[in-house]
């Protein structure tokens, strides 16, 4: 493995590591990847999550509360296709379609990208909320009040402003 060379999730993906195989080891979990230096660390060059996975869920270049945060916390619910997307993409989106989005949101949390709260879990009313208010601006207490899961690994509004900003478009 040493070496190789990875350029998508689905070589990623492909090549044995999916969520179950590298979550075992905690120090070369999902998000691991992300870290350049880690990944050196390993010997791997490996694609960036970050370079993909972000906030941005349509895809047009900027994280809205109202769209990106909507369609995230509204997949987090449950809803899929019309449901899922009417009235929250945004101008200029390039993942437009439920198709589009779902897969995209599916990934996010495959890799648990959006387990905001970090307790290996993703809930709407946990990890959408601290996603939505962090897109509405809230900081502090306001952003994680009543919002962090049993099993936090990220618990204070310090760490989970630190990760959703690490995952700003
Ligand atoms: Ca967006
Ligand atoms: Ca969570």
């Amino acid at each position: 493995m040493q070496g190789s060379d990875y350029n998508s999730w689905a070589e990623w993906t492909a090549a044995g590591y999916d969520n179950g195989s590298y979550n075992e080891d905690p120090q070369f979990d999902a998000r691991s990847i992300a870290h350049s230096s880690h990944c050196e660390n390993w010997g791997y060059r490996v694609w960036n999550v970050e370079d993909t996975f972000s906030l941005d869920v349509d895809g047009n270049g900027t994280a809205a509360a109202l769209e990106d945060g909507l369609l995230t916390i509204r997949y987090e619910f449950g809803f899929r296709g019309a449901t899922l997307i009417t009235g929250a993409v945004g101008t200029g989106c390039t993942r437009c379609t439920a198709a589009a989005i779902e897969t995209y949101l599916a990934q996010c949390e495959a890799a648990k990208i959006t387990d905001i709260d970090g307790n290996n879990a993703i809930a709407a009313l946990e990890d959408g909320l601290l996603t939505v208010r962090y897109e509405f601006g809230f900081t502090g207490a306001t952003l994680i009040t009543g919002a962090v899961g049993t099993g936090c690994t990220r618990c204070t509004a310090a760490a989970i402003e630190a990760y959703l900003g690490s995952l700003k478009p």
